[in-house]
């Protein structure tokens, strides 16, 4: 009989249940010069970061072959593409969201780029990861809100995000991301979190302007599988930062001196 590879994903969930929660390094390649790039992709894999996410919003999508053979060449880690738009996709990486924007009724962000992108990815065998992606409410617009044209879910309507997953789950999808917005103010709320994670089976991640390991935690406590963190790296270029954050997010991965 022949034996199925493990997919991407199944080695996100095993990771995640491993460390109670997982830890993902997002890597914007615009805003890294290629050391600095290299750097930080050593010392997320050093510190055990569960995965790589590369994307942007404004990214320019010819180099992300390249950007992604640097990364591959220093770590071991999975590569995921979490694309900014359809050009962003790659046979260097190991897999990519594929990002349907559940939160929003724009049909080109729900099913029209989809179809667009499918039978490219089938050529280059690259892993989709169905992701319902919920946009949520941070205090001011985002790129990615404007870019879709679609309104965030408001952040103090935790029902509505649980409405949202549950059906996504239903319509069988893999895992929810709920997205604050790269650099937001104001980082998804833990009972919007709690909400999706009682109400929906699904794996959910959580990202957009979480800037402190405590915040992180929160994220993790209040039911997230998986937390994003990119910006704050951008800004915060420190070993020990981003040490602290992948073990704030490791609930079970007891911590080293
Ligand atoms: C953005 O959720 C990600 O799409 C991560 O956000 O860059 O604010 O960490 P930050």
């Amino acid at each position: 009989m022949i034996q199925k590879r493990p997919t991407v994903f199944s080695k996100l969930l095993a990771s995640k249940d491993a460390h109670g929660a997982g830890f993902l390094l997002l890597i914007d390649p615009d805003k890294y010069d290629e050391a600095s790039l290299l750097k930080i992709a050593t010392d997320a894999a050093e510190f055990g970061a569960d995965a790589i996410l590369i994307g942007g919003s404004v990214m320019i999508s010819y180099r992300l072959d390249e950007y992604i053979r640097h990364i591959k060449a220093v770590t071991s880690l999975p590569v995921i593409i979490f694309p900014g738009s359809i050009m962003q996709v790659s046979r260097e990486a190991d897999a990519i969201l594929y990002l349907s924007l559940v939160s929003g009724r724009n049909p080109e962000y729900l099913i029209g780029n989809h179809v667009t992108v499918a039978p490219v990815l089938q050529q280059l065998q690259l892993e989709p990861i169905s992701t319902a992606y919920l946009l949520i409410d941070s205090g001011k617009p985002t790129s990615a809100s404007f870019i879709s044209n679609s309104f965030p879910i408001p952040r103090n309507k935790p029902e509505i995000a649980a409405a949202h997953v549950l059906a996504a789950e239903y319509m069988g999808m893999s895992i929810a991301y709920l997205e604050a917005g790269s650099g937001a103010e104001k980082s998804v709320p833990e009972e919007m979190i709690y909400a999706v994670s009682r109400t929906s089976s699904l794996p959910v991640i959580v990202g957009g302007g979480i800037r402190e390991p405590e915040t992180a935690r929160r994220k993790v406590e209040a039911g997230a599988s998986f937390v994003v963190v990119g910006n704050a790296f951008e800004e915060h270029r420190d070993r020990a930062y981003l040490r602290e954050m992948i073990e704030a997010v490791h609930v079970k991965t007891p911590k080293t001196v």
